[in-house]
């Protein structure tokens, strides 16, 4: 079972929308998760939750609505619609950028994203936008580079020091880690960003409450 802090196979699914006026009450901790069209977004979701929550597509451009999970009352997560797919039409393009647009600005119990790139293919524009945007608005990403199954492990390495170093310069709070929802690579330290978001910094917990108090 995985070793984390929040039991996030306990998610449910809340609500579709399909704009940010649609969402859950902008209150508690929200984190959300980004990323271009097919980069795996659901099934990451799916393969932290360990349930078939978000729906999954061998077609990009399968998550049109911003889909709502909830953990507790206050918190949740997000599987965002997909950007930099090419084949959606433009009318549909438009209305999917404004809703993610809004949601990324507005959205005020934001505290983390979850930025997701295949492994072969990183650091497109749009990602670059989106992790600027991110840095500057002082909200914390956790870039996960997806289908790491597809490379070896020497390739795999090789990316995650590139993608680490391209962002170093950004001087933001920044975390990069390979991630396969195929093989659970990256699955505990997604967890545990994770609960670092949601609950804070592990030293900042109460003791446990068998521990004797000090006298
Ligand atoms: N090999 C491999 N394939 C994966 C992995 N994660 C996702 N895929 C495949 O990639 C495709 C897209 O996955 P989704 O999770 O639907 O991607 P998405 O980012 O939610 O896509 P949109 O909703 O269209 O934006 C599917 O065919 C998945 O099976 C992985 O870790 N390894
Ligand atoms: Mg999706």
């Amino acid at each position: 079972m995985l070793k984390s802090r929040i039991k996030y196979n306990t998610a449910s699914f809340v609500t579709s929308a399909p704009d940010i006026s649609r969402l859950p009450a902008d209150t508690g901790i929200e984190v959300a998760f980004a990323g271009r069209s097919n980069a795996g977004k659901s099934s990451a979701l799916n393969t932290l939750t360990d349930q078939k929550l978000a729906r999954t597509s061998k077609t990009p451009g399968r998550t049109q609505l911003i889909n709502t999970f909830e953990l507790d009352a206050d918190k949740r997560l997000i599987d965002l619609p997909g950007y930099g797919f090419a084949k959606v039409p433009i009318e549909m393009k438009k209305k999917w950028q404004k809703s993610l647009g809004e949601y990324l600005q507005k959205r005020q119990s934001l505290k983390g994203i979850v930025v997701l790139m295949d492994i072969r293919h990183p650091l497109k524009d749009l990602d670059r936008d989106l992790i600027d945007w991110a840095v500057g608005s002082e909200i914390p990403v956790l870039a996960l580079l997806t289908k790491a199954d597809k490379l070896k492990q020497g390739a795999r390495k090789a990316q995650v020091l590139q993608v680490r170093r391209e962002l170093s310069s950004l001087d933001g709070d920044i975390t990069v880690h390979a991630f396969s929802s195929l093989k659970g690579t990256g699955l505990l330290e997604v967890a545990k960003k994770l609960d670092e978001w949601f609950l804070g910094p592990i030293e900042a917990q109460a003791p446990e409450s068998d521990e004797q108090p000090e006298d």
